[in-house]
């Protein structure tokens, strides 16, 4: 199965991004948009994984979760990776580094490593991915013009995330949340 440990968002702040989102839009036209239910943070991509794998994966969210406070991330930023320029990824995020969030996804990847899957070689940036773009798209006019009411996210649990990819677009299931500070 397909597998990611990620933040989950309150409903209230998908509700609120998608407002913003659909205001976006037309600007940026085009693009794979994020459903508002699937809205998240990424800690780490774990790909296939087999059954097997699950109860460590499942020590490796316990012990990173419980070892990092409940924190908030002020998420009042528009992105795009790998640059505005040539954007292949849309996103919103917090303007600053979160030293909480990288201590958790680094307490996550020591985990996983461990385990022995191999390591990620991007750093682990705090973002909630809007839209994707197969080709690089020019949005530094769009994103000029755009801006976010400063949201308030509260990490207060780590989950790991089932992935089905479909046609209309992935179906996400959590199989298990680890709250934060244990
Ligand atoms: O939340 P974001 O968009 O950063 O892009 C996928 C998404 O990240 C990423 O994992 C998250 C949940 O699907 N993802 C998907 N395939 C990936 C891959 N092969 C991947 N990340 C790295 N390598």
């Amino acid at each position: 199965m397909r597998l990611f440990f990620c933040v989950e968002l309150d409903d209230d702040v998908c509700r609120t991004l998608a407002e913003h989102v659909g205001r976006l839009r037309p600007q940026v036209g085009g693009g794979t948009w994020v459903a508002q239910d699937n809205l998240h943070i990424t800690l780490r991509f774990l790909g296939e994984v087999a059954e097997a794998a699950l109860p460590g994966l499942a020590e490796v969210g316990r012990t990173a979760a419980t070892g990092i406070a409940p924190f908030a991330l002020a998420v009042d930023t528009l992105g795009a990776f790998p640059s505005p320029r040539r954007a292949r990824v849309l996103w919103a995020g917090p303007a600053r580094e979160s030293r909480p969030f990288t201590a958790l996804a680094l307490a996550i990847e020591d985990g996983v490593l461990r385990l022995g899957f191999p390591p990620e070689t991007k750093p682990a940036l705090p973002h909630i991915t809007l839209a994707r773009f197969h080709s690089p798209r020019d949005l530094t006019g769009a994103l000029a013009g755009a801006t976010l009411p400063p949201l308030a996210v509260e990490v207060r649990q780590v989950t790991l995330m089932r992935s089905e990819l479909r046609p209309q677009g992935p179906l996400y299931t959590a199989l298990s949340r680890w709250p934060l500070g244990g």
